[in-house]
């Protein structure tokens, strides 16, 4: 990560509107910083949450760092790209780095600069293998990046809220979507019991449910909890499940 930032001259950080801040990869930006680099903040999958909300984050952000925010799979928001890029830096040729968690999207970033598919994009994490330069236009080189594997791998809620890595890898998805469906609850009640159309508050029984519902049951009849955590998982990675927070300080007034 540091040669491929010591190498742009601008990091495009790339953050889910979701989870704005535990998308937001702070030592990426101190690398970043000391390096001498401008960092633009871009807010992605704008699709998923409500447009007030958005602002609120924008302004947030804008306070460290120059910030937009985008559905790069709706294509909406190229233009706002294409500005603030040619705003943060007057060089030319200029070089920009695509980094962020896995999944928030930089692949679909790139892809809508360069204005085709260029790179491949899937809604399984770590789809990135390599460092990938694409030319978006003559005076504009991207470079596509690896999602950012958080260092800390044992905190189940945050490999799946960071979409870090896909549920097949997870050592015990049960526990992982165990942790995410209370942490939903906390987030916006009500939200899994809505999307699924199942009514029980309990994560376990939820997924029970969700298993039978779907038909996920072992020989003996048994429903197969592990499958319906990994439905779980693999839909909020896919961004079927969504809600949102307000900023810091906006939470407290
Ligand atoms: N709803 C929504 N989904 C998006 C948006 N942008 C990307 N996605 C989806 O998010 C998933 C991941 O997109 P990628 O561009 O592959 O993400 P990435 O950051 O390159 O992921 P890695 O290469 O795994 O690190 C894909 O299924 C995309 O279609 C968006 O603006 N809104
Ligand atoms: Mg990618």
């Amino acid at each position: 990560m540091r040669r491929v930032i010591r190498e742009a001259d601008v990091v495009l950080e790339v953050v889910d509107a979701r989870e704005p801040l535990r998308t937001r990869c702070i030592a990426i930006e101190k690398m970043a910083e000391r390096l001498g680099k401008k960092i633009i903040i871009v807010i992605n999958k704008a699709d998923l949450v409500p447009r007030d909300v958005l602002e609120k984050w924008k302004k947030y952000f804008s306070k460290e760092h120059y910030t937009i925010y985008i559905s790069a799979s709706s294509r909406l928001g190229t233009r706002k790209l294409w500005t603030v890029i040619k705003k943060v830096c007057n060089k030319r040729p200029v070089k920009v780095a695509v980094v962020g968690y896995p999944n928030v999207g930089k692949s679909t970033v790139i892809n809508i600069l360069k204005g085709r598919h260029s790179v491949g994009t899937s809604p399984i994490p770590g789809f990135t293998k390599h460092v990938t330069q694409v030319r978006a236009a003559t005076w504009l080189k991207v470079i596509d990046t690896p999602g950012v594997i958080p260092v800390e791998t044992s905190n189940e809620l945050d490999l799946v809220l960071k979409s870090a890595i896909p549920p097949e890898k997870m050592e015990d998805p049960v526990v992982a979507a165990v942790k995410f469906i209370k942490y939903a609850e906390k987030v916006s009640p009500g939200v899994l019991q809505e999307i699924y159309s199942i009514d029980e508050q309990n994560p376990y029984d939820f997924l029970k449910h969700l298993a039978k519902k779907r038909g996920l049951l072992s020989r003996g009849g048994e429903p197969r909890l592990e499958e319906a955590a990994k439905i779980v998982i693999r839909d909020w990675q896919s961004g079927k499940i969504t809600w949102y927070h307000l900023p810091p300080e906006e939470e407290q007034a």
